[in-house]
């Protein structure tokens, strides 16, 4: 089924929303008014082996991240303590910049230590989610494969056949952008992206609720690919687009392949064990440095 829709609801950026119009079965959905597609879901079509991953990968899926930023909610002292608790010097008051008094709300804040000092970066709170697989360069760190993957290559490993899954399919549903991405994907360092697939990154997400947000740092000129793994008993947690007011029920075996720079969150989570998988390439993977022994060619 294919369908157009509009956008209907101002939607702010690092609010929770709910969504009670959720698709639970194989649609296409774009926006009326431009034609883009804003995603394909699918349902019950990655066959059960491809979720056999290495448990330590699972396990890592529940390594926390405080620079998710929007997706991580209006920040506050509790968010940012989360995790954070065996610290022997932790946040205790938000403030900005300078250490003045916060004056609205806002997704990440700088924070005064207990001890008194200034932290040097403003964080947001503290959630389930952390990257896997290559990173481009930040201010922080040059190109890199992740520290924990770098140290867990065979964990690591164990998700590329469902990769490459995913991104086969992604081949198929949306051929032009999968060859615009993979572009990008050539002229990145073979050692930084996953083989024979699209994607350099994947964001482990463990019964994480987003709120509204827009990822950053993806290929623009492509698509992300999503499903869940369910280790636990839960419900809920459905990922929808609150502009448009839709949503999808990604379950294990179902793939979902959307745009991510439309705005989306997910609704609440009750229970544990919702194990989401984001695949996407870095943009700026393909500036990151390479000896030209190690450049990839193209197999198509
Ligand atoms: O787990 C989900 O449903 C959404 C995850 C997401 O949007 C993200 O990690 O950026
Ligand atoms: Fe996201």
């Amino acid at each position: 089924m294919e369908k157009y829709i509009s956008k209907k609801v101002e939607v702010e950026l690092g609010n929770f929303y709910h969504c009670d119009h959720i698709y639970n079965e194989s649609v296409d959905i774009y926006d009326a008014d431009t034609g883009d597609i804003i995603f394909l879901l699918r349902k019950n079509i990655i066959p059960a082996g491809y979720y056999e991953l290495h448990e330590g990968l699972i396990k890592h899926s529940q390594a926390t991240s405080s620079n998710r930023g929007n997706a991580s909610g209006k920040v506050t002292i509790q968010g940012l303590v989360r995790g954070k608790e065996s610290w022997k010097a932790f946040p205790s008051k938000l403030c900005d910049r300078k250490g003045n008094p916060l004056t609205k709300e806002a997704s990440s804040s700088y924070f005064i230590y207990n001890d008194g000092r200034l932290s040097k970066r403003a964080r947001s709170n503290t959630v389930s989610s952390s990257a896997i697989g290559g990173f481009d360069k930040s201010p922080q760190h040059p190109c890199r494969l992740t520290h924990w993957t770098k140290h867990h290559l065979k964990q690591y490993e164990s998700i590329f056949p469902l990769c490459k899954y995913v991104s086969d399919r992604y081949f198929e549903y949306f051929p032009d952008k999968w060859l615009h991405q993979y572009e990008t994907y050539l002229n990145s360092p073979k050692d930084f992206v996953i083989p024979d697939t699209n994607f350099s990154t994947i964001t482990l997400n463990n019964t994480f609720r987003t709120a509204a947000h827009q990822d950053k740092g993806d290929c623009k000129k492509g698509l992300t690919c999503f499903t869940v793994k369910k280790i636990g008993n839960y419900s809920g947690g459905e990922l929808h687009f609150p502009d448009y007011d839709v949503g999808v029920n990604v379950e294990q075996g179902d793939l979902l392949i959307f745009n991510p720079h439309i705005t989306h969150c997910n609704n609440a989570i009750k229970g544990q064990g919702r194990v989401s998988f984001v695949f996407y390439l870095r943009e700026k993977m393909d500036r990151c440095p390479q000896e030209d022994s190690k450049k990839l060619v193209s197999t198509l």
